[in-house]
């Protein structure tokens, strides 16, 4: 016998996102990276804003002490469960203000937040606890009607290595969240700040979401700098109107941004106006993130609204692209500034500038955050293309990620030699280096900022046994952006579109994932060459469906 206690060895992948020396000493020298941790913060804006509103949410409010009391009470409560610093957690949980207490309550015990959105079901939920290795799950018992404590059962029984299940509300068998206490003494002292703060979710452009690993150094340089560009200051008021654990409205400039500014922040827990507007008017907010689609409905619903809405100053636009039309149509309606945003939770984010005139902030997606994030456009070959010329978006910079965690496959893929992370998206560089979205050379779907892997949903389709085979792809769609069409050939007789749907949905999958459409076809039109690539594959019959849909069209 050697003596080792296996079971005692830690065996979890260690966290890392590690930039080479010569950045890291840029990064610092520049003053991006300061050495500011996320609990560090929090923890000065406790005692600077003590008295301070920091979060409004329903009837509840928490001020910037409190918040912090919340946090340690919390993160001392979660460690005194058995929880160690480093341990990873998945958290799931709306607009609420426990969200935000929970999130700083694990980066105050050094605990690693994973974000889930509500929308995720099972199998999502399973794939990050697995990936992240994580030893918890926090959740509420229900939210938007769906029952969070039965799909903590699923998990504990699909993956037992789930230590600890933390419910906000009625707990039933599990842990409640309001009955954490612990012992404050046992809580970490500071983290360090080139450290993984929280993995964060990638859409995922092929297949599972992957996990992105950020540092406390380089996401609160992304805020920081973000609160400057939407000059979000202390008497600002953020609304979270789209999930809080998605990035845009967490860190561009997002809540975080806000708290970091002694800000005050509002958690919307719906996007539509009918339950945003009278929350705007009455806390007075002053900046939102919305998506195209919502931004649409914001600017339509303005001109009707008995709300007031004159606190507003600027309405942030991103995640999909906002056509020129779009944005007139909403800096009209809303009556304010207009900023677009197009960013990405592996790191770069590009804003117009509040200062930019209507020509840039209608028909660009802005420019980077930092005069460091290198951008490269190139051809397929990796070539620069010229200025003005569309192609491929590659970046580095001081807060975009240099691999995800735990997957060598999609690094491999998402990478280049020096460190640039392949966006996924087809961009031209204008004069001042402004972006504009092409396209993407990727085949998610972006439905609305949703971002859904057609591969992902094509797996599923094909484990239904009515499926001899299945392509999804993304097609134009007036209100949302893009849809999702699945082109399916059936074995033997034709199931009907609804019960394919169900079929996805009963993988315990997010309902966006659901196929908008389903067209059955005979055959894919595998012409000339006979083997074709998936990607060939859903061009063409994306290609064939438009051309069809234009025809018909034509004739009516
Ligand atoms: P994710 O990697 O899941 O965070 O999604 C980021 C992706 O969303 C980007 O790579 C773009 O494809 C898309 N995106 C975000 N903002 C915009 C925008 N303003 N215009 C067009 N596409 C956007
Ligand atoms: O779509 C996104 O992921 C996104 C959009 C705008 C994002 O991550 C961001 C700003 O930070």
């Amino acid at each position: 016998m050697t003596g080792t206690t296996a079971t005692t060895i830690n065996t979890r992948l260690p966290l890392r996102q590690v930039w080479p020396d010569a950045f890291v000493e840029r990064y610092r020298a520049a003053g991006y990276w300061r050495g500011e941790t996320l609990p560090g913060f929090l923890r000065e804006r406790a005692e600077r804003f003590t008295h301070d509103v920091a979060v409004v949410a329903g009837e509840t409010r928490y001020t910037y002490g409190q918040l912090w009391q919340e946090a340690e009470r919390i993160g001392g409560g979660l460690l005194t469960l058995g929880l160690r610093p480093g341990d990873r957690v998945v958290v799931q949980l709306g607009n609420v203000a426990e969200f935000v207490t929970v999130v700083c309550g694990l980066f105050r015990a050094g605990l690693i937040p994973v974000y889930a959105l509500p929308a995720h079901r099972i199998t999502e939920i399973v794939h990050f606890v697995r990936r992240a290795e994580a030893s918890a799950y926090v959740t509420a018992a229900r939210y938007e009607g769906f029952d969070y404590r039965s799909l903590a059962r699923e998990l504990r029984a699909e993956v037992p290595t789930v230590q600890q299940v933390v419910i906000a509300g009625e707990a039933e068998e599990f842990t409640a969240l309001a009955e954490l206490a612990g012992d404050t003494s046992a809580l970490p002292g500071d983290s360090d700040p080139q450290a993984v703060a929280f993995l964060q979710i990638s859409g995922g452009s092929t297949g599972l979401s992957k996990l992105i690993p950020r540092t406390h150094d380089d996401y609160i340089y992304s805020f920081r700098a973000s609160n400057e560009i939407c000059a979000i200051d202390r008497d600002s008021v953020y609304l979270v109107a789209l999930p809080a654990a998605h990035n845009f409205p967490m860190s561009s400039p997002g809540w975080l941004g806000a708290l970091y500014a002694g800000a005050r922040v509002v958690l919307s827990p719906g996007p539509g106006p009918d339950i945003a507007f009278p929350l705007l008017a009455r806390e007075k907010v002053t900046c939102v993130g919305l998506v195209p689609p919502l931004a649409l409905l914001w600017a339509d619903a303005a001109a009707e609204s008995r709300h007031d809405l004159s606190s507003l100053r600027v309405v942030q636009v991103g995640g999909a692209k906002l056509v020129p039309e779009a944005a007139r149509r909403v800096a009209k309606g809303l009556d304010c500034r207009l900023q677009q945003v197009f960013g990405m939770a592996e790191g770069l984010v590009n804003y117009t500038r509040l200062s930019d005139p209507d020509d840039v902030v209608l028909n660009t997606q802005g420019r980077p955050i930092s005069p460091d994030d290198e951008v490269l456009v190139v051809d397929d070959h990796g070539e620069p293309v010229p200025e003005g010329a569309a192609g491929h978006l590659l970046v580095r910079g001081p807060y975009t990620i240099r691999a995800y965690h735990n997957d060598d496959t999609a690094n491999a893929r998402s990478f280049t030699e020096d460190g640039y992370y392949r966006t996924g998206d087809m961009v031209q560089r204008l004069p001042g280096g402004y972006l504009v979205v092409q396209g993407r050379a990727t085949d998610h779907i972006n439905r609305a900022g949703e971002k859904i892997s057609a591969e992902e949903i094509e797996d599923h389709l094909l484990a239904h046994p009515a499926v001899f085979d299945a392509a999804v792809v993304s097609i134009p769609d007036d209100y949302l952006g893009e849809r999702s069409c699945a082109f399916v050939i059936a074995r033997g007789e034709r199931p009907r579109a609804v019960a394919l749907k169900a079929w996805v949905r009963e993988q315990g999958l997010a309902a966006f994932k659901v196929p908008d459409q389903i067209e059955f076809v005979d055959a894919f039109g595998t012409t000339a060459v006979g083997k074709i690539s998936r990607r060939e594959l859903r061009a063409q019959l994306r290609e064939h469906f438009l051309d069809r849909q234009n025809q018909d069209e034509e004739r009516i």
